[in-house]
């Protein structure tokens, strides 16, 4: 191996990334064997559109896999001019999250994850665009009359959903009736990152959830008290694991070498200091 090849990884170890190809081709995801939590979601198109046509409380409809180190893309839109409400996405979901007595599930006593929302319009208590919050408690809100919802904590973005950031462009913008979004949602451990369409929307790091690191946890689809949200076309890549990654890369042969003679001029560099 010549230097020219060895440098691009020299350089890699010294950053902790690495440039070779190891992220795995995007697939179509088949969400057939996805879970519902709340509302009414059905799935058509053998797996490649989903439908939720409830004004329910907050529902989720999620991979029910680990989604870290993931991309997912894909298309929606709200198919019906009914309603204004809350559409979008969570990420590091775990199942029961959101707790549904009637549907079986146990009461996570550990919640924390990130709400992706988008209001279509302003109404009581709840503001109009696209924000990230972090949830740590359950949003499920019994009934859906006017008075308990808009005092829900996923409404509000109070209490156990706290608001982290509003959108860029988006943060003060509805979505559209019948509109199709592309999106593309990328969820690492160092980040998250949201586009829709060709707007950047959304780039949050875990210090400004105050977290260290991101955790794993499902991608899912989010409704509240909107009924018509289709979902079509879903992909999903999975991200190179960087330390796993670096830990091996085979190292060429005599790089140890390259690697210990550096250690040694260190070593000599600092007794000459
Ligand atoms: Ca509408
Ligand atoms: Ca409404
Ligand atoms: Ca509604």
């Amino acid at each position: 191996m010549t230097y020219a090849r060895l440098r691009p990884c020299l350089v890699a170890i010294g950053l902790a990334t690495c440039a070779a190809p190891l992220s795995a081709a995007p697939v179509n995801f088949n969400m057939s064997d996805w879970v519902a939590e709340g509302g009414n979601w059905t799935v058509h198109d053998a797996g490649n559109t989903v439908r939720q046509t409830s004004n329910s409380p907050p529902t989720v409809y999620h991979s029910g896999q680990n989604d870290l180190f993931s991309r997912y893309s894909g298309s929606f839109r709200v198919n019906t001019d009914d309603d204004d409400d809350f559409i979008g996405f969570v990420i590091g979901y775990t199942a029961g999250d959101i707790y549904y007595p009637n549907e079986g599930l146990q009461a996570n006593s550990d919640i924390d994850y990130l709400l992706i929302d988008w209001k279509q319009d302003n109404q009581t208590n709840a503001t109009l665009g696209m924000a990230i919050s972090r949830v740590t408690g359950d949003i499920y809100e019994i009934g859906n009359s006017g008075q308990i919802t808009v005092q829900a904590d996923a409404w509000k973005h109070d209490g156990v959903v706290e608001e982290i950031k509003r959108a860029d462009t988006l943060g003060n913008m509805g979505w559209v009736d019948y509109q199709t979004y592309g999106f593309t949602l990328e969820y690492l451990p160092s980040v998250v990152r949201l586009h829709i369409g060709d707007i950047a929307a959304l780039e949050v790091t875990p210090g400004e959830v105050g977290l260290t690191s991101f955790q794993a946890g499902s991608f899912g689809l989010y409704g509240f008290s909107q009924t018509g949200l289709e979902v079509s076309n879903v992909r999903y890549e999975s991200l190179p694991q960087v330390s796993a990654a670096v830990s091996t890369v085979p190292l060429p042969a005599g790089l140890p070498l390259v690697i210990a003679g550096m250690g040694a001029l260190a070593i000599l560099r600092r007794r000459r200091a």
